[in-house]
């Protein structure tokens, strides 16, 4: 299964230069590959190495948890590979549950995209929920209205520019029907590693579909190496669209991205757009109701900021820890 790599293969890897890491400065740098984890199986990694040559590893023991998106140095012992260190992560998307410790679901994101769509109804205090965490993971994020087909005037998503004014965010239109949009998406997704979330029935894996047409091939090629049968539906899966332009990592842990539990402060950094005006408000313990001297209310009156953005502001503060 361990296919020796073809020279040229070799000579590309080992002409890297491998990271100072000490754990490593025993190993000859011509035996130390990197790879990239594209999917986890019980006890093994799968990993990809920089010719997309795909290997089932074993995980050195004491090594702290790898997920999908993860780079990794690996070598081979026996002719199995072997991953021997995890190299260290730009970010990490976890779901975090109160009293429990935070579940990781991917890493090395570059972008997250929120899809959402005409039906299901969107809901405006999900996404905010969704915001709090993206923000806090610090993973650039942008926002997919799918099925723009559906779109009639009994859909009211101007609640999309608040997000816009606080926030900065790309927002694309698409629909399965248009392939001009798709291209769109597309030019977005290139060179990039990103992830969708946001509500079932939206059209995600329609989308993923779409921009990745022979997925299931992939599906299968990984299957084939795990010998396992086809069980990667139920795992996280990093896919490579066309010509490995882009690639996708396709989450069921994000289906269920737990976010009810949300510190003060990852609250306040999820509101940027009304958080200069609390801090403005005369009493440092303002309810931002009726208070005296309260700079949220004026800035209401002055249609500086978005009523329904306060109500879910002060909705989630109640929760807060
Ligand atoms: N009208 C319309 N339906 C769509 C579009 N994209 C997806 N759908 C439909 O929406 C449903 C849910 O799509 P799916 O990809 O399974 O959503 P997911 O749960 O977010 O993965 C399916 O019946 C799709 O055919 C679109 O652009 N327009
Ligand atoms: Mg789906
Ligand atoms: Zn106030």
């Amino acid at each position: 299964m361990a296919r020796r790599l073809t020279k040229k293969q070799h000579e590309r890897i080992s002409n890297k230069k491998v990271e100072q890491i000490d754990a490593l400065k025993n190993f000859d740098p011509d035996s130390l590959f990197k790879g990239r984890v594209i999917a986890q199986h019980g006890p093994h990694l799968m990993i990809e190495d920089d010719a997309y040559q795909i290997y089932q590893a074993n995980i050195r023991q004491n090594l702290e948890t790898i997920v999908c998106g993860d780079y990794v140095y690996f070598t081979f012992e026996n002719n199995l590979p072997v991953v021997l260190q995890l190299i260290p992560r730009h970010n990490e998307l976890a779901r975090v549950s109160y009293g429990q410790r935070k579940k990781l679901i991917a890493a090395n994101l570059d972008q997250i995209f929120i899809v959402i769509a005409p039906k299901p109804e969107p809901s405006p205090s999900l996404i905010d929920r969704y915001l709090i965490a993206i923000r806090e993971f610090n993973i650039p994020m942008g926002i997919i209205v799918n099925k723009a087909d559906m779109i009639d005037e009994s859909n009211d998503f101007s609640f999309i520019e608040d997000y816009q004014k606080a926030f900065d965010i790309k927002v694309i239109l698409t629909s399965q029907d248009h392939p001009e949009s798709l291209k769109q998406l597309h030019n977005e997704l290139v060179g990039k590693t990103s992830i969708f979330v946001g509500q079932s029935g939206v059209g995600k894996s329609s989308l993923t579909n779409k921009m990745i047409p022979e997925l299931s091939l992939q599906t299968q090629r990984i299957s084939a190496t795990t010998g396992l049968g086809n069980h990667t539906t139920s795992a996280t899966t990093l896919y490579h669209m066309p010509d490995h332009q882009g690639s996708l990592i396709d989450s069921p842990g994000v289906r269920s991205f737990n976010i009810d539990h949300l510190t003060l402060n990852s609250i306040q950094n999820g509101f940027p757009d009304i958080m200069p005006f609390v801090l403005q408000c005369k009493f440092s313990n303002c309810r931002h109701l009726q208070d005296p001297g309260c700079a949220v209310q004026t800035a209401l009156d002055d249609n500086l900021i978005s009523e329904r953005r306060v109500q879910s502001f002060l909705q989630i503060m109640q929760t807060a820890l």
